[in-house]
């Protein structure tokens, strides 16, 4: 529908900025942290553009401060941080490193003098190397009692000042990357493992979540969901029902399990028919009921349309740009289920990722009539090209147009009646994405770090920063 007039945002609104541990901190190996997943998987030859790494990555271990200044000028509600697990417990388990706690009180404490609320990512990727080597990480039933504990120990040493949570990352994209596609690691290509696999990361979000109640009570905890939203290329019925199994085999396994502790049946079927589904206890499905979130996290960047895909078509093996060469990327698809299509109604990045902010209003409404949840956007943004000008400015308008569309969405979809708590901008300073190096920008604030040669690590503040401060000010007001 048409909105005549709009509703304003909650006054409360936690208008914010988003980043990873192992994408910004850097300090790989210092202050008794060990090696994580990733900082294995990035010295394995090609797998990162131009071999990039997170070993420096922005320096915000070293510069937190400086980065907290900046929050600060800029009027920032809320940042969402993740916790290195290695550098809480360097081996995954067994003894807390203090030197590891010490750097998030000192950033908490700093974030909390600026009156910027922290939410907490509890894990962002970066699985201690060690847990890998021992049982496989995810792979073996021993990671739930060892990620409660590792959450248990963040809940006891940070509880009493962070009360936003967000327990796993983007399940759906690591399990994804990790176990079908191999773009990330461990860099394994096993369907059954994969289902597997994320039965395992179910329940661990479940039995933090459930710890969380006993040792923060008055907090919120939810997991953050990269959900992008199915739409069928054409009104055939063969694709638009490619678009419904789209949705429940990219969106409603992970989030119907979340919510209700259930796996949808259409999905389930289909694995248990192909011999693939995962194995499961009947206590289990106790504890998925038992961890129920508070909010849902989405990240949003993009719809996907899909069509029919015949039982001999496409896989999961297309080409993915990672390199920033618009129209690289290519269609994949599970044969006999769906296959990705071109948009050609949409704009697409040079990265070939769709720009639609009327899916993140559609996204908001079909998560909020199936779950009944309140929402947090967890991560948007725009992964673009960015130009230091003679004069030392960024004029990033594109992301100010991206952002400023995609915030009208979401006041269009409070209009409608969604429950928003915030909105986080992915991310805040420029970062390291994980495949696609430091070329491909998604911050506010500019950092001079590059794929090649020395740098000096110095921030710039783009335009796009001066113009969501003043968003902020206006409480969404000037969009
Ligand atoms: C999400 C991740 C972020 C971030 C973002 C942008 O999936 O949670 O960590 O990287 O995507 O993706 P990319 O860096 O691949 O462009």
């Amino acid at each position: 529908m048409i909105h005549e007039n709009l509703k304003s945002f909650p006054n409360d609104f936690l208008w914010g900025a988003a980043s990873a541990a192992y994408q910004v901190e850097g300090a790989w190996n210092v202050d008794g942290k060990e090696k994580s997943i990733w900082d294995t998987f990035v010295r394995v030859p090609g797998k990162t553009f131009k071999g990039t790494n997170g070993d420096v990555a922005v320096d915000h271990y070293h510069r937190y401060k400086e980065d907290v200044q900046l929050m600060a000028e800029m009027g920032m509600k809320t940042y969402r941080f993740s916790v290195a697990w290695t550098r809480i417990f360097p081996h995954g388990k067994g003894e807390v490193n203090q030197e590891g706690i010490d750097f998030y009180n000192h950033l908490i404490d700093e974030l909390r003098k600026h009156y910027i609320e922290p939410i907490l990512t509890i894990y962002h990727w970066d699985l201690p190397q060690a847990l890998q080597d021992a049982y496989g990480g995810w792979e073996s039933k021993q990671i739930v009692e060892d990620f409660q504990n590792y959450s248990i120990s963040l809940f006891k040493a940070f509880g009493d000042r962070v009360k936003y949570w967000v327990s796993l990352n983007e399940q759906n994209i690591f399990t994804r990357l990790g176990y079908q596609t191999a773009m990330h690691p461990p860099g394994e290509k096993d369907d059954k493992l994969y289902y597997q696999v994320n039965h395992h990361a179910s329940l661990a979000n479940a039995a933090a979540i459930k710890a969380f109640r006993k040792y923060v009570p008055d907090g919120k905890i939810g997991p953050s969901f990269a959900y992008s939203p199915a739409y069928a290329k054409t009104s055939k019925p063969e694709d638009v029902l490619a678009a419904d199994n789209a949705e429940e085999f990219t969106s409603h396994w992970w989030m119907d399990v979340y919510a209700w502790g259930e796996y949808p049946q259409v999905a389930w079927n289909y694995l248990t028919r192909n011999g693939i589904a995962p194995r499961i206890e009947k206590e289990d499905l106790e504890l998925l009921k038992a961890g129920k979130p508070d909010f849902m996290g989405i990240n949003y960047y993009q719809t996907t349309t899909y069509e029919k895909n015949p039982l001999n078509g496409v896989t999961l093996d297309g080409h993915f740009n990672t390199t920033g060469e618009k129209g690289t990327m290519e269609d994949t698809g599970l044969p006999g289920v769906y296959k990705t299509v071109t948009n050609d109604n949409l704009e697409r990045t040079n990265w070939d990722w769709n720009i639609d902010p009327q899916g993140l209003r559609i996204g908001i409404r079909r998560v909020t009539n199936r779950y009944q949840l309140p929402i947090l956007i967890s991560e948007n943004g725009l992964g673009e090209y960015d130009k230091v000008e003679d004069d030392d400015s960024i004029q990033d308008d594109y992301r100010i147009e991206y952002i400023r569309t995609h915030l009208k969405a979401i006041q269009e979809a409070i209009t409608d009646g969604a429950e928003m708590i915030g909105y986080c901008v992915w991310s805040f300073t420029d970062l390291l994405s994980w495949l696609n190096g430091y070329q491909k920008r998604y911050g506010l604030v500019y950092v001079n770090q590059h794929e090649e040669g020395e740098h000096d690590l110095r921030r710039i503040r783009k335009k796009s920063f001066y113009w969501y401060k003043d968003v902020i000010a206006s409480n969404g007001e000037n969009l």
